[in-house]
């Protein structure tokens, strides 16, 4: 017999560019599990979702939050020296 195959999809991007909903549409899981990131609608930390495919592919997904967040958050973050942009 051969093993189902195992998959990770990671989600990667700019906040609010909809990766979460995808998750969602995709495996009828919700990854955003917080009470804070439910009121906010917004990814604070990493969510997980399964979907397990018709050939037996199970394929895991793993939802970040938007750049600022992944990146120490916010407009005080430190920042390179030389660095002009946000
Ligand atoms: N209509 C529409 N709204 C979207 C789409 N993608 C994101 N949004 C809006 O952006 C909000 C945040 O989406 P979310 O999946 O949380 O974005 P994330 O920050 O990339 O995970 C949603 O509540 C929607 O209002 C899209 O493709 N179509
Ligand atoms: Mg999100």
């Amino acid at each position: 017999m051969i093993a189902p195959r195992q998959v990770v999809v990671g989600t990667a991007g700019h906040i609010d560019h909809g990766k979460t909903l995808l998750v969602e549409a995709l495996t009828g899981t919700n990854p955003d599990r917080l009470k804070e990131e439910r009121e906010r609608g917004i990814t604070i930390d990493i969510g997980f979702a399964n979907l397990v495919l018709e050939d037996g592919t199970r394929i895991g997904f793993v939802d970040v939050p938007g750049q600022e967040h992944a990146r120490g958050g916010g407009r005080d973050r430190p920042r390179p020296a030389g660095h002009r942009g946000r």
